[in-house]
């Protein structure tokens, strides 16, 4: 090999899988499997060997504390923040192997749930690559959410053990104790290094465990026995929590994650400091959504324990706090009674209950902490954060305006906006490296280091080379796709129809029922003989939260239309396609290949939206409400370059309010009643289940709470004015271009400028 650098690479390969398998194993006689480990721990020895951002000790330091987290597989992505990426393909092509093969045998852990869970890595990574000095705390589930099974067109979970992973994982023991149900506890924090991209520095992800998980107590699939919440409390992310023992051990979950994160701060700080006394200067504590919120009185207790009166704990922690809320959604703002808290720990319930009188002591009567005895989360956490924000301009609006009004009027100052960002590293350059490269090429610079660079594309709009070949990367990646989906789902996917994709997490206000009337309505055209000029294929992944009735019924209707357009009539032209267990790694498999990336919430609803700009930068067209991130999306490339459908927000808020929204209206429209009676026909009751497909129908035909069936025909046009759109190529790649030139914007690294300028205020970071 002529590169040193591969040269090196395959020298210390060579030696380190013969310290590994012997003498006798070269890397041309070694296993995939031998392969594999021996370059997964050369990784990790080069990431060790990396200067630790722990050892600034100038700047706050970012505590990030999540209940979530979804940092997807390590080997590739460290390889390329490492700079190496390149070179150990060259150095496996020699063996017929390649980065994109080893790095299957990695696990990918589903320690979160969708949206919540991604970002924290994705602002984590961005801070890093920046030089910020940043930790993401959370917890160490042993199963995480569980991996998503499909039998009978039922969405079932197992458990979804991650113990490869357990190699990147470092374990030591605390030095604290957390007290929890009267049971003193030693935490243990499972560290795994963080890398930025083209920096030496990094961070860590601490995952806190009790040590006392014990799998006896699984019953069936993911089910627990949750009488005694210890040895349960870090086997599974959100526990059913339809009983009371579930939301008891919820709360035991979250605070443990509280306790043992102010707790670890506090020594980090002492560490690093030597006393605690100017604690706000060194750090900041993220509360990424409500779930966290006991770190305030956590912290209160804490700082009182070393000293500290009442009301100066109280005033310091206002000035060490910041909560970014993720959701409107009322069910997802926790309302929690204080007798629970006091059964985990009677001294946080006391504290919230002296909390609450602090509040109403300096005369602030907007969102009250207690209301009667019911802990109402987002407040805790809205008056004693400094600062509050949103996550996409249309949801911090609706947040002042709204959800949160009377606090917004009650602390003007506090409210701000950071629109979500996603990290480019792995949502461009490891997920669609021929992307990058072209992009890179044409833009003659390091779009991951800097995203603001592909606006240089912008140039080439009216290229049709350039057009050409933006749609031969993107047919490519579609055969890689089918050829994936064939091979590991046995799903059959047709590399040249158009893809539109809706991947995220099931739920009722994302609409993926709405996506599934569409599918009817194409069925029903083609069946009349109307075919599309080019064949479709309607993708739809995700998981849905296993006691959620209704996300679980629409995702059983999507998987009777997946057979349903298995059949001959319809196969050529349209198919819907759901694979099961969508995690980090499939959506780097398919977002590259989308087309169309579908964004149908119920405007309003949808806080960002992250999938919509991973979507955007690998050059699909969003096909969406106006709502979350969605809006800026449209306002950075165009109206001509986005298909937007719908009522908009404020329609729909004040349709919610009047309360004259009744389904049946719409329903009563021959078009729409033939698509939606379709869901109880002969045709679908022989593929499907009788009772659940009722229930669709019943739901949709008397509630429809997300109002699909008064956006339907809005989205049916647009729908079909984005498959007409795509029949001209040459338009179609300039609106892609247009996507991919704009989406630089959406960088986790602006994401994390921004919350240094609005809300962190680090002082002094390394860029
Ligand atoms: C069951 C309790 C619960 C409550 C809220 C679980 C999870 C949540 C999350 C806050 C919901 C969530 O994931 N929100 C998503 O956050 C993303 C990152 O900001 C946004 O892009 C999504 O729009 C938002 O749905």
């Amino acid at each position: 090999m002529k590169n040193t650098n591969t040269k090196m690479i395959y020298e210390e390969l060579s030696r380190d899988l013969k310290n590994l398998y012997g003498e006798e194993a070269t890397l041309e006689n070694a296993s995939a499997d031998q392969i594999y480990s021996t370059i997964w721990a050369w990784s990790l020895k080069k990431v060790s060997a990396l200067e630790k951002y722990g050892e600034i000790t100038s700047g706050r330091k970012i505590y990030y504390v999540t209940i979530e987290v979804l940092p997807g597989r390590l080997l590739g992505n460290n390889l390329l923040n490492l700079g190496l990426l390149s070179a150990i393909n060259i150095v496996l092509r020699r063996m017929r192997y390649s980065i994109e093969n080893l790095e299957e045998m990695e696990t990918d852990p589903s320690l979160g749930n969708g949206g919540l869970g991604r970002l924290g890595p994705c602002i984590h990574e961005g801070a890093t690559s920046l030089g910020y000095s940043m930790e993401c705390l959370s917890l160490h589930y042993h199963y995480g959410l569980g991996k998503q099974v499909f039998r009978d067109k039922k969405q079932t979970f197992e458990p979804d053990p991650w113990d490869l992973y357990g190699k990147a994982v470092n374990t030591r023991q605390a030095d604290y104790e957390v007290e929890l149900c009267g049971r003193k506890i030693r935490p243990e924090e499972n560290v795994i290094t963080v890398t930025g991209y083209n920096t030496d520095k990094t961070n860590s992800l601490v995952l806190f465990d009790t040590g006392l998980a014990s799998d006896a107590v699984i019953r069936d699939g993911i089910r627990m026995d949750m009488s005694d919440p210890i040895p349960a409390l870090t086997l599974f992310l959100y526990p059913d929590d339809s009983n009371e023992e579930g939301r008891f051990l919820r709360t035991g979950q979250e605070y443990f994650l509280s306790a043992s994160s102010v707790r670890h701060i506090l020594e980090d700080v002492e560490k690093t400091y030597g006393s605690i006394d100017s604690i706000a200067e060194h750090a900041v504590i993220h509360l990424n959504d409500t779930h966290p919120a006991l770190c305030i009185p956590e912290m209160v207790c804490q700082l009182m324990d070393r000293g500290m009166s009442e009301e100066k704990s109280i005033e310091l922690v206002k000035k060490l706090f910041v909560y970014t809320n993720h959701t409107i959604l009322p069910e997802a703002l926790p309302r929690v009674p204080l007798s629970r808290i006091r059964a985990v720990s009677p001294r946080i319930a006391d504290m919230i209950t002296r909390l609450d009188r602090h509040v109403r002591e300096k005369g602030i009567t907007a969102g009250p902490v207690l209301e009667g005895d019911v802990v109402n989360m987002a407040n805790l956490a809205c008056h004693f954060s400094y600062s509050v924000n949103g996550v996409a301009e249309i949801h911090t609006g609706i947040l002042k305006k709204d959800v949160f009004s009377d606090m917004a009027a009650a602390y003007p100052d506090k409210f701000t906006n950071v629109t979500n960002g996603i990290d480019f590293g792995r949502w461009l350059r490891h997920a669609n490296p021929e992307l990058a490269w072209y992009v890179g090429r044409l833009t003659g610079g390091d779009v991951v280091a800097k995203p603001s660079l592909l606006e240089k594309l912008l140039r080439y709009q009216d290229d049709t080379a350039v057009h050409a070949d933006l749609e031969s990367i993107k047919e490519d990646n579609k055969e890689a796709l089918a050829a994936w989906l064939e091979e590991e789902k046995g799903l059959v996917m047709n590399p040249k129809a158009i893809l539109t994709v809706q991947a995220k997490r099931g739920h009722a206000y994302k609409r993926q029922d709405l996506n599934c009337l569409y599918a009817i309505w194409k069925i029903q055209e083609i069946l009349q003989g109307r075919l599309p000029a080019t064949p479709i294929v309607n993708l739809i992944a995700g998981k849905a939260y296993p006691t959620y009735e209704a996300a679980n019924d629409v995702f059983h209707l999507a998987l009777c239309l997946q057979e349903l357009t298995k059949s001959p009539a319809i196969s050529p032209w349209f198919r819907v396609i759901m694979p099961d267990n969508y995690n980090v790694s499939m959506a780097e498999k398919i977002l590259p290949a989308a087309d169309i990336s579908e964004q149908i919430s119920y405007a309003g609803t949808e806080a960002s939206g992250t999938s919509n700009c991973k979507l955007m930068c690998n050059g699909a067209i969003t096909l969406g409400t106006r709502d979350g991130a969605n809006i800026e999306i449209g306002d950075l490339v165009g109206p001509d370059n986005i298909f937007t459908f719908g009522i908009d927000a404020k329609t729909a808020a004040d349709l919610n309010r009047s309360g004259s929204y009744h389904p049946y209206d719409y329903y009563s429209d021959p078009e729409i009643r033939r698509v939606v009676d379709f869901i109880v026909s002969d045709a679908m009751r022989r593929i499907g289940d009788s009772v659940i497909l009722e229930r669709i129908h019943r739901r949709l035909t008397t509630e429809d709470t997300y109002k699909c069936l008064l956006d339907f025909k809005s989205y049916v046009q647009a729908k079909e004015a984005a498959f007409r759109a795509y029949e001209d190529k040459d338009s179609w790649y300039k609106m892609s271009l247009i996507n991919i030139a704009r989406s630089g914007f959406f960088s986790s690294m602006r994401t994390a400028r921004q919350y240094n300028e609005r809300v962190w205020h680090l002082g002094n970071p390394a860029r």
